[in-house]
């Protein structure tokens, strides 16, 4: 096992990687930009190195601090979290070119899952579904035209590079493919340097369900069942919940199924998310993350499995220390994201926190980084803390998370709580009624 992993993050999850290495017996190095040195993850972490400026391109993402500030703590592995440098291969190549470990997948899943196009092509030759479409890039009009004829319109047309919802244009007609094809490939080419595009039929009321798998150096490969994302504002969740309440039992275990096998066929190394489209009782493929995601208490909830553990043991050349059938799923797990932003109009409020009081109480999480009289800093990401509730069914956790947020006093900055407030008190929400377009239309009536 490591003796001490670098944690090249901040924030929540920069924390949540320094736990799971307390509790195996690892020292933590944290690093952090000069707005970042009175943070939490500063705070705690056995040792600490100022490896730039405040905007994250002079520090989070500056590759050869990075390596320097593990290579003068004498660090073994590295560990990424979410976002910044953690999708990015040439990043886990250059970790393992100075010899340390990467506590990820190998740069070449990094890279195949990166491509949208190859990511598709890979799952779908090993029998996961996927959103019928082009296989493959579109490289001229004609080609788009007949494509879109093929599988029938309305068509989505998506960069390669893409993901997040970043570079899409949807053609409802013939009328519309010309200009949604050349537009999607400037997109493409002006947000990514990257012009290739795909095609896929456009689903128009998916719920966006994804699958989160381990995988070992041995073989071993299980999946911790699935988490409902379909609550999102402009790509950004604001509440996840495990399992989905779309799904029933059989469903669940099928594409599981699926997708284990696929996986293991793969090769690949780590923990990992598959990502979904879920419609009249169909699953497709979209996008697989390589990465830890920002939801992943909610499986750790209803699993009793650390993935943050299980990751840095599987980089360690540890096996899994369970098959899938030692694998159960007890209740339900809700999670919401705290950002510092105003609730109605989404627009960051960074600052200083007065008074900070966070719930707690049986089947209370709070993951977050902040404290009493921190200043969350206005370079970085909003997201300020995760509140994670589990209850023995879904209205047991609706309870406790309406109990929760009443409790949970942030003053000096504003929040999303008040939305995530109305959120449980909405009808269609606490009967699991909703797609990836419904939050859009929830925020927007207020
Ligand atoms: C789609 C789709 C409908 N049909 N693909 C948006 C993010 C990107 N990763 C994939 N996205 C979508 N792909 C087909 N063929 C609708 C979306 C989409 C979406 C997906 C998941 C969660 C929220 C979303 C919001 C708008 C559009």
């Amino acid at each position: 096992m490591f003796d001490k992993v670098l944690i090249a993050n901040r924030g929540e999850i920069a924390l949540r990687v320094h736990r799971a290495c307390k509790e195996m017996g690892i020292a933590t190095v944290a690093v952090h930009s000069t707005a970042d040195a009175e943070a939490m993850h500063v705070r705690l972490a056995d040792e600490s190195v100022c490896i730039g400026e405040a905007p994250a391109a002079s520090s989070y993402l500056n590759t050869a601090s990075l390596l320097s500030a593990a290579t003068i703590t004498g660090a073994d592995a590295i560990h990424p979290g979410y976002g910044l440098l953690s999708e990015n291969a040439e990043f886990a190549q250059m970790v393992v070119d100075h010899g340390f470990v990467f506590i990820g997948p190998s740069p070449d899943h990094i890279r195949m899952m990166g491509d949208k196009i190859t990511a598709k092509e890979a799952v779908r030759s090993l029998g996961v579904p996927v959103v019928p479409g082009s296989d493959g890039a579109v490289r001229d009009e004609a080609r788009a035209r007949g494509v879109a004829e093929e599988i029938g319109y309305p068509v989505l047309i998506k960069a390669s590079s893409g993901g997040g919802g970043r570079g899409m244009k949807v053609a409802a007609s013939a009328d519309e493919i010309g200009a949604a094809f050349s537009t999607a490939r400037a997109e493409a080419k002006s947000n990514f340097g990257n012009d290739e595009v795909y095609i896929e039929k456009y689903l128009a009321r998916p719920r966006h369900i994804e699958i989160q798998v381990l995988a070992d150096g041995f073989g071993n490969v299980v999946h911790l069942g699935d988490r409902d994302c379909s609550l999102q504002r402009r790509h950004q969740k604001l509440l996840e919940e495990a399992p989905s309440p779309a799904l029933n039992a059989a469903e669940r275990a099928a594409i599981g199924q699926t997708v284990t096998s696929a996986i293991g066929k793969l090769g690949y190394l780590g923990a990992g998310t598959l990502e979904f489209l879920y419609e009249d009782g169909e699953f497709y493929f979209i996008e697989m993350n390589t990465r830890v995601q920002v939801e992943h208490p909610v499986t750790e909830a209803i699993t009793g499995i650390d993935i943050v553990r299980e990751q840095i043991r599987i980089a360690a050349g540890l096996p899994l220390g369970y098959a899938q059938e030692d694998i159960s799923l007890s209740g339900h797990a809700i999670e919401c994201r705290i950002n510092a932003e105003n609730p109605e109009t989404f627009v960051p409020a960074p600052g200083r926190i007065g008074l900070y009081h966070p719930p707690g109480g049986l089947g209370v999480r709070v993951d977050s980084a902040i404290y009493a009289g921190y200043t969350v800093p206005p370079y970085y990401d909003s997201l300020i803390a995760k509140l994670i509730v589990h209850g023995r069914t879904r209205n047991e956790a609706l309870m406790r998370l309406r109990r929760a947020l009443g409790e949970y006093v942030i003053e000096g900055v504003e929040t999303t709580i008040p939305l995530h407030v109305r959120l449980t008190e909405d009808p269609n929400f606490v009967n699991g009624v909703y797609d990836i377009h419904w939050l859009e239309r929830f925020v927007g009536l207020k």
